[in-house]
């Protein structure tokens, strides 16, 4: 079976964990990488009738973006940059979050995340709605979860 590394980046408390438990449905891997504080979650999903396997990688609490070593983001295919949008500033973030993925994984994918969408006026959804690669996510409410991880595993599977 094919498996491919996905990480989830952003500043703390915007919902990175949270939306890897609504995706992943409990099924939470025991393996814990503790030196490094990474959490390993395991989902099989099938793509053109082949069943593959994606191992998400997120940091165990507060991990300080400084302190994040190279291991995390080494050998990932993709990853998931998620900002707050209750918190204009993780957004801004993101730019510095892609630019360290993408100098380590210049081939890798990546979807972005305005994570807990459901405290947006609908007149802010719609402003925000049509942005490239960008996906208006609610791990609260179930909102686009499942679709833009989905829609990062098609990105890294048919490259
Ligand atoms: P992190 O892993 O990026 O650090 P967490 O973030 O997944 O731990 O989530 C941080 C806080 O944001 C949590 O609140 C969590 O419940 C909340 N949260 C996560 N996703 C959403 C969302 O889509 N909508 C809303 N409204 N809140 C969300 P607590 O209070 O438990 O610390
Ligand atoms: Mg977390």
């Amino acid at each position: 079976m094919i498996r491919k590394k996905i990480l989830l980046i952003g500043d703390f408390n915007v919902g990175k964990t949270s939306l890897i438990r609504r995706y992943v449905d409990n099924t939470f891997d025991d393996r814990y990488l503790t030196t490094i504080g990474v959490k390993i979650s395991k989902k099989k999903i099938l793509l053109n009738d082949e069943e593959c396997e994606l191992l998400i990688w997120d940091l165990e609490g507060a991990t300080p973006q400084k302190s994040i070593p190279k291991t995390y983001y080494g050998g990932a295919s993709g990853a998931i940059l998620v900002g707050d949008v209750s918190r204009f500033e993780t957004i801004k973030n993101l730019d510095e979050h892609m630019e360290v993925f993408k100098q380590i994984n210049p081939n890798g994918s990546y979807v972005i995340a305005y994570n807990k969408s459901d405290l947006l006026k609908l007149d802010q959804i719609k402003s925000l709605q049509n942005i490239e690669n960008v996906f208006l996510t609610s791990a609260k409410n179930d909102i686009n979860v499942e679709k833009m991880f989905i829609a990062l595993a098609k990105e890294i599977f048919n490259d």
